[in-house]
């Protein structure tokens, strides 16, 4: 079993957080260290360590992740000018927490990821 992380307090409201969503599936809170003016994440309540670690059985919590994240875009006003999702995994790929959450960015230009 991987073990629990920060992500499972916030789920649980055992510390505080910005939270802007909570279902049976999903929780949505605001970054603690914001990139952009709007920088959320997104994270199923089951822990689910890294993208490594999606079975079969979860592709209905990833799809629920993103349309809790567009619902969110909207909320913050960013659906029409744009916004990026990202999901950073393992060490090369950035990921600090481990307890798969998809990164909400926007509210302004954003530089290009991938040259
Ligand atoms: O992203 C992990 C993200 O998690 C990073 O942007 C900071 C954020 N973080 C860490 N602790 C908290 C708390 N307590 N509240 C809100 N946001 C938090 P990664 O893709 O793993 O690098």
């Amino acid at each position: 079993m991987p073990e629990e992380t920060i992500f499972r307090k916030i789920i649980d409201k055992e510390i505080p957080s910005d939270m802007l969503y909570q279902d049976q599936y999903v929780t949505a809170f605001r970054d603690i260290s914001p990139q952009a003016p709007v920088h959320i994440l997104i994270i199923p309540n089951k822990l689910i360590a890294t993208a490594n670690d999606i079975e079969v059985e979860d592709e209905f919590l990833i799809g629920k992740m993103y349309t809790v994240a567009k619902q969110l875009a909207k909320q913050e006003g960013i659906a029409e000018s744009g916004y990026r999702l990202i999901m950073n995994c393992n060490s090369d790929g950035g990921q600090e927490v481990y307890h798969i959450h998809l990164h909400l960015l926007g509210g302004k230009t954003l530089g290009k990821l991938i040259a």
